[in-house]
């Protein structure tokens, strides 16, 4: 009987049970062989995961202006400011200078009064708040609105029937026969306006006046019916002013 290598039992257990049995010679190992060829490529891989995200790229160039906005809530109120002076300290202050100014007003208006006596005393005429006066000489017209300028007033201009009355009766008390009036047409011919270049806005023309006789004349008089006539500005009248 032959009984493989490979069994349980050993070789001398077998020969003690056994009338005939070859034992094997023990082999000895071999050299080890050498590495084999590379194996071909194999099949391609699942897919892997999603990796780490990547570093953080440089800042881009600023973009375009937007639209604007809608209009915010309203902030919180400030702080309180530091404390001004009271309001009744000014109010007695402005009461102390109001009651100055009003001491002052009074006095101008006395001496105003006086001195309005004084030009009626010497032949001026009152009208309202206005008062007409002569120095009694004859100028030119740029003579006489200078003379009335100087002295505080205006070359006589009547702006209705009273004044242009007012006027009149100093001729009479000068035995003057005409005086100029503050207006003329020098500006634009045929238009007559006041010395402050305001259009007239009362006239007493005589019969067939104004009519720029030889196309000279750009100034008034005033005769002594209270009619009005347009002369040369370079003829001499009395000078007549406004107060
Ligand atoms: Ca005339």
């Amino acid at each position: 009987m032959l009984v493989s290598s490979t069994d349980t039992a050993t070789c001398e257990e077998i020969t003690n049970t056994c009338a005939v049995i070859s034992c094997p010679t023990p082999a000895i190992n071999g050299l080890p062989g050498r590495d084999g060829r590379d194996g071909k490529e194999g099949p391609r891989g699942e897919k892997g995961e999603i990796g780490l995200p990547g570093s953080r790229g440089t800042q881009g160039p600023p973009g375009k202006l937007g639209p604007i906005g809608p209009k915010g809530e309203r902030g919180p109120p400030g702080e309180r400011g530091l404390d001004g002076r009271s309001g009744i300290q000014d109010l007695d202050i402005l009461k102390g200078q109001i009651r100055a100014l009003d001491g002052q007003f009074r006095d101008i208006q006395a001496t105003f009064s006086k001195l309005k006596k004084i030009l009626l005393f010497h032949g001026g005429k009152r009208v309202g708040e206005k008062v007409f006066v002569t120095n009694g000489l004859e100028e030119t017209f740029d003579i006489s609105q200078i003379t009335c300028t100087e002295a505080g007033g205006l070359l006589a201009a009547p702006r209705n029937e009273a004044e242009n009355a007012a006027i009149q009766d100093i001729l009479g008390l000068k035995d003057a026969r005409k005086a100029f009036l503050g207006i003329s047409d020098q500006h634009v011919e045929g238009i007559f306006k006041y010395l402050n270049g305001e259009k007239i806005m009362y006239s007493n023309w005589n019969l067939g006046e104004p009519n720029n006789s030889k196309d000279n004349e750009d100034c008034v008089e005033i005769l002594d019916n209270g009619r009005w006539n347009d002369i040369p500005c370079t003829m001499p009248r009395l000078v007549i002013c406004e107060f």
